[in-house]
Parts: structure tokens; C-alpha cells; sequence
């Protein structure tokens, strides 16, 4: 059975060099008398009195491609659909936007081309540019032949995915047949972790802010139609779309019971299980057997992809040989649904036929 990656990121060099030229978030930097370079990206992370002040630890795992090939042979992993990682090129001045992306996508396909059939990769897109830009780039991308489509985040245009503004994004991406991979970074207000959630790391903003920020984006995103005007538009949801499979139900009947909507029908037309199980793929990054199940009878056994979020979450001893991260999804999926079956298109199946990574390049 080949397993495949479809959650796993890196930061290319170009996007590396551009973090360690920069002192404001994002940016890479040590912090002397350290020589360790560390990663702040996360909003918030910038204050001296956070416990979150100086992000987290960068090294090649980030980086370095051979390292990404090493972590897949460790832990039995095929093939990996690459990302790059937040905040992409969400920050970055419109002017640098087009060319930045060009160029990262270009060094993508390129370095995945160089390990062939074990890489592929999400582009990333110019989104601080026109739309103009951001649609020609998707363009370019159906001809690159290592690239499968495209990661997110879920600010958009600076407003959401929500904007009318992004329709034609949409369009393209409908066109083109590419997965969006819409990825967290943004979190919730930081005043809704209350006056000491500086004494508890990272776990709110990633294990609370993360899955709810995914969640808000697709039930705005489903709200404002976008799956009425483009029926065939897939989305690969990070972990296992936040609490979507848990709230789909009482989404779909406060739509019902909305007066607003029903008075200016302005309801979505298609129901939110229709759009879960045609539009919409999950991940299994999301650590167990009970949100792993509610993940497949959402989205349907044939619609869940297995993925790690290396290099994020590495052992903290660092003396682990198999990542306890990893090692947790591995086993949710054993436990949920057994070592083969459905396991087995979990585990890699789903990906294969879903991307296209058996194709010839
Ligand atoms: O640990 C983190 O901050 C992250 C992150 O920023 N992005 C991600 O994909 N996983 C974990
Ligand atoms: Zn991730």
C-alpha cells in the first residue's frame, strides 16, 4: 500500500531568505547569546511578556528538502504533496506579490521534480496582488507538472473568503480543476484567551484558534454561495475541518431557522451535506478515532487524506525516532477503521485517484 503526505510544508530558500531579512512578523532571527534561529509567525507572538515571545525553534526540517525525504522514510511515507508554510505571501507589498509567488512556485515544482513520484506540492498564491495576477498564476500552474493545486489562507483579499472580489479566484480554480488547501494561520482575537493565556504556550491559539478559524471561513464561504456559483470548486480542509463535521448539523438547521435569509433568499441553496461530501476533502490531522470517524461520515471514506504538519509538532526531547505527532494520526486511523479498507484510502488510496499522483509527468 503506498501512503501518502498530503499536510506537510516547507519553507524554500527564496521564502527563507525573505523571512531572515525581515524584523517584523513574519521574520527569522536569533536571539544572541543564542546562535539558534527561531520562526515567528503567529500573531501575538511578537510580545516580550507572551509565553509564545520568540515563536519556535527553526532548523533545515523547515528548509531543506533532504530532510523532508529523510521524515518520510522514517515514518513509511510514499509520497508528500508539499506546501509552503503560514503565512505564505499574505504580508506581502502588492508591488512584490506576483513575482515572489512565481518564483516560489517555480522552485517547488523544480525541487520535486528533482525526487520524481516521491514529491508534489500546493502552489501558493500572489494574494496581496490584483486578481488579475492571481488568476494568471493559477493559470500558469495547471502547466507545472509537479504542482496540485494551491494553498490558502483565510484572509483572501485582505477581507475574507467571502469577498465577491475573489469570484473570478474561484473561477480559475473551478477551471483549472486544482484543489485549494485552505490552511489556519490568523486564530481568534487574542483577548478571547482571556488574561492568562500567556501562562499556556501555544495550546489555545493552535489548538482552539486554528480549527476555529477554518471553521468560520467555510461556513462564510458556504453562506455567501460560493458553492451554488461554482458546483465542482473542491476544498482540502486542514484538520479535518475544525469543528465543521461536529457543527454541520446545527449550521444547516440555523440557516433553516434564519429569518434574514429566508425574507431576502439569500439562503445557500445547496445543503451543507451536499457541499461536505462533493466539495469538500479533510485531512486526518486531527489526532483521533472520534474526530477521525465524524470526519468520514461528513466528508465520506473516499474523501479523507492522510497528512503529518511536519515539520511543525517535532518531539520535544528531539530524541525521538518516529514522531509522537505522527505517530497519533497513524493510530487514530487504526483504531477508527481497522488496518485495511477503509485505512487503506486514507491512508494514500484517496490521494492517488484525488490528485492525480499517478499520472505520468
Ligand atoms: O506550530 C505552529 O505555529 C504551526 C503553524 O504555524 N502552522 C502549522 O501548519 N502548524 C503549526
Ligand atoms: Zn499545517
Amino acid at each position: 500500500m503506498t501512503i501518502v503526505d498530503i499536510h506537510t510544508h516547507v519553507y524554500p530558500p527564496a521564502y527563507m531568505k525573505l523571512l531572515r531579512s525581515r524584523t517584523t512578523v513574519p521574520y527569522v532571527r536569533t536571539f544572541p547569546p543564542s546562535t539558534e534561529e527561531r520562526l515567528i509567525i503567529l500573531p501575538g507572538e511578537n510580545s516580550s511578556n507572551n509565553s509564545t515571545a520568540r515563536g519556535r525553534p527553526i532548523g533545515p526540517e523547515y528548509y531543506d528538502f533532504s530532510y523532508k525525504i529523510a521524515f518520510m522514510d522514517q515514518h513509511n511515507i510514499d509520497i508528500s504533496v508539499v506546501s509552503l508554510a503560514n503565512p505564505w505571501l499574505d504580508f506581502l507589498p502588492p508591488s512584490e506579490a506576483a513575482a515572489t509567488a512565481k518564483d516560489i512556485n517555480d522552485d517547488m515544482n523544480t525541487t520535486c521534480g528533482s525526487y520524481p513520484g516521491r514529491l508534489y506540492a500546493f502552489g501558493t498564491l500572489p494574494l496581496s496582488g490584483s486578481v488579475e495576477e492571481i488568476t494568471e498564476e493559477i493559470r500558469r500552474l495547471q502547466g507545472l507538472p509537479w504542482i496540485r493545486g494551491v494553498v490558502m489562507g483565510t484572509s483572501g483579499l485582505g477581507n475574507g473568503l467571502d469577498d465577491e472580489k475573489l469570484n473570478p479566484v474561484y473561477e480559475a480554480l473551478q477551471e483549472t480543476c486544482q484543489t485549494m488547501f485552505l490552511h489556519p494561520h490568523y486564530g481568534l482575537p487574542t483577548e478571547v484567551y482571556g488574561p492568562r493565556a500567556s501562562e499556556y504556550g501555544h495550546v489555545l491559539p493552535l489548538a482552539l484558534g486554528f480549527p476555529l478559524e477554518t471553521t468560520i471561513a467555510v461556513a462564510r464561504l458556504i453562506l455567501s454561495g460560493v458553492f451554488d456559483r461554482y458546483p465542482s470548486l473542491t476544498l482540502l480542509l486542514a484538520h479535518s475541518g475544525g469543528t465543521l463535521p461536529f457543527l454541520a448539523g446545527r449550521l444547516e438547521s440555523v440557516i433553516a431557522h434564519d429569518a434574514h435569509l429566508k425574507t431576502t433568499n439569500t439562503a445557500p441553496k445547496r445543503s451543507i451535506w451536499d457541499v461536505l461530501s462533493k466539495n469538500i476533502l479533510l485531512d486526518a490531522v486531527v489526532y483521533s478515532p472520534v474526530g477521525l470517524k465524524a470526519a468520514v461520515d461528513v466528508a465520506g471514506a473516499d474523501r479523507v487524506l492522510f497528512g503529518t504538519d511536519h515539520p511543525f509538532f517535532p518531539p520535544l526531547d528531539g530524541e525521538e525516532e518516529q514522531w509522537l505527532s505522527v505517530t497519533t494520526n497513524y493510530n487514530a486511523i487504526k483504531d477508527a477503521f481497522g488496518e485495511e479498507g477503509v485505512a487503506d484510502c486514507v491512508l494514500g488510496d484517496n490521494a492517488i485517484r484525488l490528485l492525480n499522483l499517478d499520472a505520468k509527468v
